[in-house]
Order: structure tokens, then sequence, then C-alpha cells
């Protein structure tokens, strides 16, 4: 029975790939953080009593920011295979937050690395390593993006998981580690969050459409991304993993769409006009910009045997589904006098 250790287990991915690997049969344990409320909801559905001995989902708190804490927990769970998700992962906020955000996604890939190579060292044992790169690091660089396509990140979050990446490469060179770098696009589900443009638009969807909300304020509508599904994409970390050999690879759909298609096409399933509702605001816009990004997965594709299952029109209406679900509950409980104008802050 192998067992999987998870950063990042409360996250959108972290959530599909816990899933994905208890029902492979894996003892699945993740990081979470202490925070003053819940922090998760995405995997509640998963979590059982750890006192049942049936439990195979254990969590454990720990931080990216906290060395000794990600030491400890190597030891003591002594995972077969490490998948590094953790991140302050949002791009606009990383602008904000550059020296957190370096800490967390450079630092913390830093910290975990180091963890393991004493771990392994010591232990004569062999661990896999996941780390999660993303298709940010091309940043300006021309699609379609592949593993030989040179790196231009145009954010503090871009510059930080790039710099992870090397990393990565740096210890498979340096120590021999297994430690597989996937360059993921955008991928995306019903548990994305809510900050991200494809479900700040789902969510404004399902709220306009039953009166909860007047206006959608978007930035850059020409910025085009290469959208997947999250539940798709945890499959091709796993089988990274079932290699013989550390690589690296892209994980992509090889389909480019606007911000603006997307919300178009999200209204329309609603049968709502998108250009009535969405506004410009300033102050969603990047200092820089990523225009367009869209990879070619080849490599994935032939020798993982991967393909994306979930096609651009499903992903749109899969979320627009669900959140309309979710804005009729909200809708029910406003007509039972609960306020829920505090949502709205959450938008940015
Ligand atoms: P996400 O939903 O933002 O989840 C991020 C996870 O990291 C959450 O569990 C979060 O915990 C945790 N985290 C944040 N700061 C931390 C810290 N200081 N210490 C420990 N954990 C911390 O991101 P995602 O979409 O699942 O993405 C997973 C990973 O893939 C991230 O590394 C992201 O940068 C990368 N990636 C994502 C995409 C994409 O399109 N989704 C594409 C390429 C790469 P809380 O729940 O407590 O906040
Ligand atoms: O949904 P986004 O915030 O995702 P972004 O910046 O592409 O980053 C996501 O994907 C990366 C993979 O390429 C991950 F590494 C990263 O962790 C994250 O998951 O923005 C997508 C596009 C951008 O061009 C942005 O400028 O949508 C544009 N946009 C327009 N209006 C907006 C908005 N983005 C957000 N978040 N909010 C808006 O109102």
């Amino acid at each position: 029975m192998k067992k999987a250790l998870i950063t990042g287990i409360t996250g959108q991915d972290g959530a599909y790939l816990a899933d994905f690997l208890l029902r492979k049969g894996y003892t699945v344990h993740g990081i979470i953080r202490r925070a003053s409320t819940f922090n998760t909801d995405r995997i509640d559905n998963l979590y059982k009593d750890p006192h049942d001995p049936k439990a195979k989902l254990l969590l454990h708190y720990g931080d990216m920011t906290d060395g000794t804490s990600l030491r400890r927990i190597i030891e003591k769970v002594q995972p077969d295979e490490v998948y590094n998700l953790g991140a302050q992962s949002h791009v606009k906020v990383s602008f904000e937050q550059p020296e957190y955000t370096a800490d967390v996604v450079y630092m913390g890939a830093l910290r975990l690395l180091e963890a393991l190579r004493d771990y392994i060292e010591v232990s004569d044992l062999q661990v896999k390593v996941y780390q999660a790169g993303s298709s940010e690091m091309y940043g300006a660089s021309k699609p379609p993006q592949t593993e030989t396509t040179p790196f231009h990140p145009r954010s503090p979050y871009a510059v930080s998981k790039l710099a992870a990446h090397w990393l990565g490469v740096n210890y498979r060179e340096a120590y021999g580690m297994f430690i597989s770098n996937g360059i993921l696009f955008n991928h995306e589900s019903p548990m994305r969050g809510e900050t991200f443009v494809t479900r700040k638009i789902t969510r404004a969807v399902g709220r306009i459409k039953l009166g909860l909300q007047d206006k959608l304020y978007l930035g850059n509508l020409d910025a085009k991304r290469d959208w997947g599904f999250a539940g798709d994409y945890v499959e091709a970390m796993w089988l990274m993993l079932q290699e013989d050999e550390a690589d690296d690879f892209v994980v992509s759909t090889g389909e480019m769409h606007s911000v603006k298609e997307f919300a178009h096409m999200a209204f329309k399933l609603a049968e709502l006009d998108w250009e009535k509702y969405v506004e410009i605001d300033e102050r969603y816009f990047r200092p820089t910009e990523v225009d367009a990004l869209c990879g070619d997965s080849s490599k994935a594709r032939k020798q993982l045997d991967w393909a994306p299952k979930v096609d651009f029109p499903t992903l749109v209406k899969m979320m627009v589904d669900h959140d309309m679900e979710l804005a009729k509950q909200e809708a029910t409980l406003k007509a039972a006098g609960h306020e829920i104008g505090l949502r709205q802050l959450k938008q940015s």
C-alpha cells in the first residue's frame, strides 16, 4: 500500500488528487495550515475520523514557510510519493505580496526538497516528488508552448514558480532525486477558487440569474488561456510519478480561448447576454499581463499515455450548472432572512 503526502491538499488540485489517490488504494497524508475558520471544505467529503481504522486520509498541521514542520511530517509519514501543490497561487495577489509569494512558492519548495534530501540519505528509501509548475512560467513567450520553449515569467508568482522548477532540475542532477516538474496550463472545476476568472464568471452567472447580483466587474477580457479540467490534470501528476525516470511535462488541452469567450459561453448557458452585465474595472488588470497561453502536450500524451477527457464547452457547462445550484441555495437562504452581502466582498 503506497503512501502519498500532498502539500496544498485543501486547494482545488489537492482535493481532486486526494480523491484520485484514495480510489487507487493509497493512504493519503495532507498538510493543512492552521486557520481561524475551517479551511477543509473541499476535502470534507473524503475525511473520516482518524480514530476509525479505515481512515485513509490523514491531515497534519504544517506550512511551506515552516521547514521544521515539513521535516517532521516527512519523517513521520515516510511517504513513497510527495506532491508539492502548496502555494500562494493567485497571480494578481503576487504583485501585492511578492515576498510572501516567493517565500511560499520558491523557498517553500526549497525547504521541502532539503527535508527530503536528508530523509532519503538517512533512510536510504526512494521518494518520488511532483513539483507543481505552471504555464505562467512561459509568460511573454508566444504559443504554442512546449517543454523546450524559453521561459519569460511576468509576475512574482511566475518567477517564484520558475525558481522552484529549476530547483527540481538541479536537485535531480545534483543528488539523483526523482523530481518531476509538471508544467500545467490553467485547469478549472466547480472547486476552483472564486477569485480566479473562470469561477468568478460562473459564480456571477448563477447569482445574476437569480437576482442576487447586478454586475460582474472584470479586468482584461482579451487574455487567452488554455483551460482544462482539474480532474483530468491530477491524473497526469500521478502518471509522472509512475515513470521509471523523472522528467518535465507540459499538461494542456492545446485549445485556447479568451476571457471574453468564456464569459460569452457561460452567460449564454443561462440565457443571459454577457454584455449587459460585464463591466471593466481597472483594478483587475495586472502590471504585466500574460497575453496568450496554449500548451503543446504531445510529450505527455505520448510518454504518459495521458489525454484530457473534458473539453471546453463541457467544462464551462459543468461550472455553470454547479454554480446555478449554489445560487439557488443562496436564494433560499436569503428568502429565509440570512444575510449574504459579505459574499460580494470575496470577489477580487
Ligand atoms: P489553490 O486552490 O490556490 O490551492 C493552494 C493550496 O496551497 C491550498 O491548499 C492552500 O491552503 C495551500 N497553501 C497556500 N499557502 C500555503 C502555505 N504557506 N503553506 C502550506 N500550504 C499553503 O491552487 P490549485 O489551483 O489547487 O493549484 C495547485 C498547485 O498547482 C499550486 O501550486 C498552483 O500554483 C499550481 N498550478 C495551478 C494551476 C491551475 O490552473 N489551477 C496551473 C498550474 C500550476 P489554504 O486552503 O489554507 O489556502
Ligand atoms: O483566472 P486567472 O486569475 O488565472 P491565471 O492568472 O492565468 O493563473 C492561474 O493559472 C496559472 C496557470 O497558467 C496558475 F499557475 C495560477 O496559479 C492560476 O491558477 O486569470 C486568467 C486571465 C488573466 O489574464 C487575467 O488578467 O483572466 C484575466 N482576468 C480578467 N479579469 C481576470 C479578471 N482574472 C481574475 N483573477 N479576475 C478578474 O476579474
